[in-house]
């Protein structure tokens, strides 16, 4: 009752009229599996109207001046800065993350906004030399059209700020399906958007609208002809199946998916820099975000001295409810979670040298809630499980003789989203960040897999999905691009110097 009141107020003070019907999909906190709000679903028809809607504004949109789309988005970044406190809290309330990284979550909202308005005057193409005289060559970048914009509920408004603040400005439109475990925080980032779009007086409406629901009743939004591009977060299942569908009609994808991130500890590593590392990589979001640190080579050499000290923080780490100041680990999403990490903890048992932690914590205070001490297994080999992602706290560890044998265990993932080594031997920091080395998206050194800035391109390879979003120039893959042959002369030769003469 606690939490359905505060969520309800927070809800109210973003601008959310209703977010409480008793008719609606019934949203739960994880941190005690109570009720706290209830959405209308979408249907057929009603994302069919959404799509019209979206193609009618898009026509609008890719004809205003990209630096005024991005006076939008910098009025965004405004009010997502005037309300962090109370979305940190809904972030931390609908998800069970602790505030801090609630906080968190809503400043890399704020930093994707910097950045997209200042992206918003550098959309530039290249002019190319040509062979021909008098005639120049260019690249051009155009809107592409509605785009939908699929997010999971681990970073419920991270991550479509970072998809939807590029592709306003790139002048696309967006179609939001939230994961139907967090809409509350997707009802708070629409009502917010929509100040800013008063604010901007440009009747920018139905820039970005939401579609929600579960994935297949918000399937009608994959098929129709006019979604140009499909940007999803997800499973790898998810992806899989959203590919498929999607590869008939060649509608572009960024598919960012799971990851089985592995960081290598070197014998000169700085140990205790990568304790403090590889215990947030591991534990922090409760090992639930896709650049969690889930396998653990470690030299023979330090491998028992540091598990032992890892096996400690694990131990101590406070878990318990995300609200709470001094809280680190919050609960499990849900009960689904709770029993996927449980039967990998079962199937690692086989080959496990030991286990720690895995347990269920509070059970008395919070019977509907799935708290769960994080767990250490140390591995005897790489076997089949450890080669699964399983999205909960568990992160396997294995020792390795030779850095070469270290890499190849490494690249053995499916995976290939983050990874990271901890040395301070030059040699082998290039080593794993050369062409020989890690095959992720992100590889770091001295640094964990997880809490990437927002200013570099997010995404990975294999069955992560290959798609690439934030910073740098992920740009490109929200618009379409054209090259143009310009003839400025009265003559008309050839490219490869074809004759055609006509008389
Ligand atoms: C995710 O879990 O889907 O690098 C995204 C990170 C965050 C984003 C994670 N910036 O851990």
């Amino acid at each position: 009752m606690e939490l359905h009141a505060e969520t309800q107020r927070i809800l109210r003070s973003l601008g959310v009229a209703s977010a409480d019907r008793p008719d609606g999909l019934a949203v739960r906190s994880p941190i005690d599996g109570s009720r706290i709000g209830a959405v209308a679903a979408d249907d057929a028809a009603s994302i069919s109207l959404k799509i019209d809607g979206a193609q009618r504004a898009f026509l609008h949109w890719r004809a205003t001046p990209a630096p005024k789309r991005g006076e939008l988005v910098r009025l965004l970044g405004e009010q997502v800065r005037a309300h962090k406190a109370n979305l940190g809290r809904l972030v931390s309330i609908e998800t069970g993350k602790i505030f801090q990284e609630g906080l968190g979550e809503v400043q890399e909202v704020i930093d994707i906004c910097d950045f997209a308005v200042g992206l918003s005057r550098q959309l530039h193409g290249l002019t190319i030399a040509s062979e021909r005289p008098g005639h120049r060559m260019m690249e051009s970048w155009h809107p592409l059209g509605p785009a939908a914009v699929i997010t999971a509920f681990n970073f419920p408004v991270a991550v479509w700020a970072w998809n939807a603040a590029l592709a306003l400005v790139c002048g696309d439109v967006v179609l939001w399906k939230p994961s139907e475990k967090t809409p509350l925080t997707a009802l708070a980032m629409q009502a917010l958007l929509e100040r800013a779009c008063i604010a901007h007086q440009s009747g920018a409406e139905k820039i970005n609208q939401l579609v929600v629901g579960s994935a297949e009743q918000a399937r009608p939004l994959l098929d129709h002809p006019q979604v140009r591009l499909v940007s999803a977060t997800g499973s790898t299942r998810m992806g899989r199946a959203v590919a498929a569908q999607l590869a008939p009609r060649f509608v572009r994808t960024i598919l960012e998916l799971g990851g089985n991130n592995a960081a290598v500890v070197a014998p000169s590593a700085d140990l205790a820099l990568a304790e403090r590392a590889i215990v947030f990589a591991a534990v922090g979001t409760a090992g639930q975000r896709c650049t969690t640190l889930r396998r653990l080579l470690v030299a023979r050499s330090i491998y028992e001295p540091l598990l032992q000290r890892l096996r400690a923080l694990f131990q101590r780490v406070t878990v318990g409810s995300p609200l709470d100041e001094g809280t680190l680990v919050g609960p499990l999403i849900d009960g689904a979670a709770f029993q996927s990490m449980q039967q990998a903890l079962t199937r690692a048992r086989a080959d496990a040298a030991w286990i720690c932690g895995g347990e269920r914590l509070l059970q008395e205070r919070y019977p509907d809630a799935y708290y769960v001490r994080p767990a250490l297994v140390a591995m005897q080999r790489q076997s089949e499980i450890v080669l699964e992602e399983t999205f909960a706290p568990i992160l396997y560890a294995m020792p390795y003789d030779t850095l070469e044998e270290a890499v190849a265990m490494h690249n053995a993932a499916r995976h290939g989203l983050s990874s990271s080594i901890f040395t301070n031997d030059l040699r082998e920091a290039e080593l794993f960040l050369s062409a020989a080395g890690s095959d992720c998206g992100i590889a770091n050194v001295n640094i964990g897999t997880s809490g990437a800035e927002i200013g570099g391109a997010f995404g990975g390879e294999k069955e992560s999905g290959g798609g690439r979003e934030s910073g740098s120039d992920a740009w490109k893959s929200y618009m379409r691009r054209a090259t143009n042959t310009i003839n400025y002369s009265r003559d008309l030769p050839l490219a490869q110097g074809i004759r055609f003469e006509l008389d």
